[in-house]
């Protein structure tokens, strides 16, 4: 059977769809935004040795980025307008609150 334009039609839905899964892979650096008290978006699927920049966009409340467990890391109060930045090097799921705000939470899953 020869590929018709129906053929490509579903490959290239097909292809978005993927994409849509997981639109961070590839890129070096992810951006999730900080406002009106939530993490956005809260959850965000990257590649190992990508990093990940918080960026507070709040016009007055100050947060922080605080992942619990073993290991556990955390930037300090990220004013507004300022940002954090951290580069995970091993796959695994992390999650985080925020530390004034512990209501406040977010995942970032690493793949290999
Ligand atoms: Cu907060």
């Amino acid at each position: 059977m020869k590929p018709g334009p129906m053929t490509f039609a579903a490959i290239a839905i097909l292809t978005g769809m993927l994409g849509a899964v997981s639109p961070s892979f590839g890129e070096d650096e992810i951006q999730v935004t900080i406002a009106q008290r939530r993490f956005v978006p809260a959850r965000i699927t990257v590649r190992t040795g990508t990093t990940v920049r918080w960026i507070n966009s709040e016009r007055r409340m100050g947060h922080s980025v605080r992942f619990s467990g073993p290991g556990g890391f955390q930037s300090g109060i990220i004013l507004p307008g300022q940002n954090w930045t951290h580069t995970f090097d091993k796959p695994g799921i992390y999650t985080y609150s925020c530390a004034p705000h512990p209501d406040m939470r977010g995942m970032v899953e690493v793949t290999e």
